[in-house]
């Protein structure tokens, strides 16, 4: 089912002199109001300042492919079913009733934000509708696995979607096929070997090459507009960060050709990268090293990541951000999984675990340093993270957790979590979320008035923080992990495009007299 391009109805129109449209674009004058603050000594010394920016939104919505690294596995099955049972209007019967496709659990498909008031109060719009974006029913899916299997009968592996669906989608999903992959063993768990039927030979050069001619055979057979590459493939250990290697993006390009280490998921970023296709790292390798970024940069490609953040993570940045904002002192956070999937088996090994574990743990470090009345300075919360690998709960991975903090006068306050996850169905809406976000950004441009040249975001895009647990950022910018930061940050960006003033929450016209 072909995507397409399309000149996207514009349900939202903004009546304001600082707004145009034009044929091409919607163009805004925005007021960023920052806020500098210097100390000295006991006292703050603050001084408020307006940078005015012009941003320019394209409005026509480009044809978009998507090219999943591990096409094959849970997230690249569920996430090809869920769309073309989306753009079928597929329904399936099951114990509890009929379902219907739907987009459940996606930020811009699924969830909605306060654009103003009217009469009747508040008026709620589709994050959808902000700005023209890509619909993921018109996103056509391509990729690589290691594993051979056709998408039906991966999706039967994975166990994740009801039988009479999987029935009505088999006879699509069976005509999708992987295509060969690279495969270093030494980078994924020696129990992944049995799959790896489906592979890329030849050196690393070659094989960067191969990937870089997919790209460009599936572009050209699909007649997408724009290619997006994503990694969701297995977790691989992290990679050493090696000067002379991986170090500078000359280095890294030297080391493909000479054969150094490099891993699967750093030549696929090189390929996508050198084909200007972004590429976005869903799991928790460090597949962005620094050469890998700079390669982004000098392309002028964005990249993003990293690992999804579904389910565990996605509430520990709600609940630390609201303990540690609420003056309660988190002291504890103990974090368990269990999951039976191939996810799981492949994190029971000691160093794709560890990978894993260092992407969750990170997660609370800006949230407990925002705020040194709880903390003194490098004091941390403990936080444990155990992942456990058990067969039978299969996708539905299981998270208990548990928080102990102190409050008042010596007290202790303990809040213990469970949560079946359903973990495709999860990252799922995620996948779509951070290519159609990442697109967005592809046709949004500013400048200012003091340089009025005008440019993209940073190749680095930190914009897709809210979707990932270890947000990839552009040197020295500041991480943010908690959740309604990271999700404000996109409503006021796009509210920005439009000329809109940031979400304040003040209510001041109901505060009056
Ligand atoms: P999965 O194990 O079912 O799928 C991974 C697929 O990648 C497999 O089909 C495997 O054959 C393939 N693969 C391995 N190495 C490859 C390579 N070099 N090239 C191409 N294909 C390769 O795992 P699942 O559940 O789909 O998760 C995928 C990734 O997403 C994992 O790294 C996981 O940790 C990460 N993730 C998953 C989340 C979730 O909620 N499902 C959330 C956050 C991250
Ligand atoms: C065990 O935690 C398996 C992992 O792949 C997670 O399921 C995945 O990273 C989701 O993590 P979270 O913390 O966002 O639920």
């Amino acid at each position: 089912i072909p995507g397409k391009a399309s000149e996207m109805a514009e349900p939202i129109q903004i009546n304001s002199p600082a707004v145009k449209y034009t044929e091409k674009h919607i163009e805004s004058q925005y007021s960023y109001h920052t806020t500098a603050v210097s100390r000295d000594n006991d006292k703050y010394m603050v001084t408020p300042s307006t940078t005015h920016f012009t941003f320019r939104t394209e409005r026509t919505v480009p044809s978009v492919g998507v090219m999943l690294v591990g096409w094959g596995g849970n997230n690249g099955t569920t996430v090809t079913a869920a769309v073309l049972a989306n753009k079928l209007g597929l329904s399936w019967k099951t114990k509890t009733g009929m379902k219907k496709a739907n987009y459940y659990g996606s930020l811009l498909q699924a969830s909605t934000v306060c654009l103003g008031s009217g009469g009747d109060g508040e008026v709620y719009v589709p994050f959808r509708d902000l700005l023209p974006m890509v619909h993921p029913n018109d996103i056509v899916f391509d990729g690589w696995d290691i594993s051979s299997m056709d998408l039906g009968q991966a999706m039967e592996r994975a166990q994740v979607l009801d039988w009479p669906l999987q029935e009505q989608l088999r006879p699509y999903m069976a005509k999708l096929k992987p295509r060969p992959s690279v495969y270093i063993p030494e980078f994924i768990a020696a129990n992944q070997e049995e799959r790896a039927d489906n592979l890329i030979m030849g050196t690393k050069a070659e094989q960067v090459e191969q990937i870089r001619k997919d790209i460009r055979d599936f572009k050209e057979k699909s007649s997408v507009d724009k290619v997006i590459v994503l990694w969701t493939a297995n977790t691989e250990r992290f990679c050493d960060i090696t000067p002379g290697v991986n170090d500078t993006a000359d280095n890294l390009l030297a080391a493909i050709q000479s054969g150094a280490e490099v891993s699967p998921s750093t030549l696929f970023a090189v390929a996508s990268i050198q084909e200007g296709c972004a590429y976005l790292n869903g799991s928790p390798q460090n597949t962005f090293v620094p050469g890998a970024v700079e390669l982004a940069v000098w392309n002028g490609v964005f990249i993003g990541g990293d690992d999804f953040k579904s389910g565990q993570t996605k509430i520990k940045s709600v609940l630390v951000d609201f303990l540690v904002s609420a003056g309660i002192k988190p002291t504890s956070i103990v974090s368990y999984n269990h999951l039976g999937n191939n996810d799981g088996m492949n994190l029971s090994a000691p160093q794709q675990f560890r990978s894993k574990e260092i992407s969750k743990s990170n997660v609370v470090d800006d949230m407990v340093q925002s705020n040194p009345l709880l903390y003194a300075l490098g004091e941390k919360p403990d936080h444990c993270v155990v992942i456990k690998y058990v067969p039978y709960v299969g996708d539905s991975k299981r998270a208990m957790d548990e928080y102990t903090s102190e409050i008042m006068m010596g007290g202790t306050n303990t809040i213990a979590l469970h949560n079946t996850c359903e973990d495709s169905l999860l990252a799922s809406p995620i996948i779509l979320d951070l290519v159609i976000l990442t697109e967005l950004c592809q046709r949004i441009t500013f400048c200012t008035e003091g340089d009025t040249t005008f440019q993209t975001f940073h190749s680095v895009l930190s914009l897709l923080s809210y979707l990932c647990k270890a947000p990839l950022m552009p040197q020295g910018a500041p991480v943010v992990n908690a959740f309604f930061r990271q999700r404000a940050c996109i409503e006021n960006v796009m509210r920005a495009c439009l000329g809109l003033p940031p979400q304040s929450h003040m209510q001041l016209e109901y505060k009056m007299q």
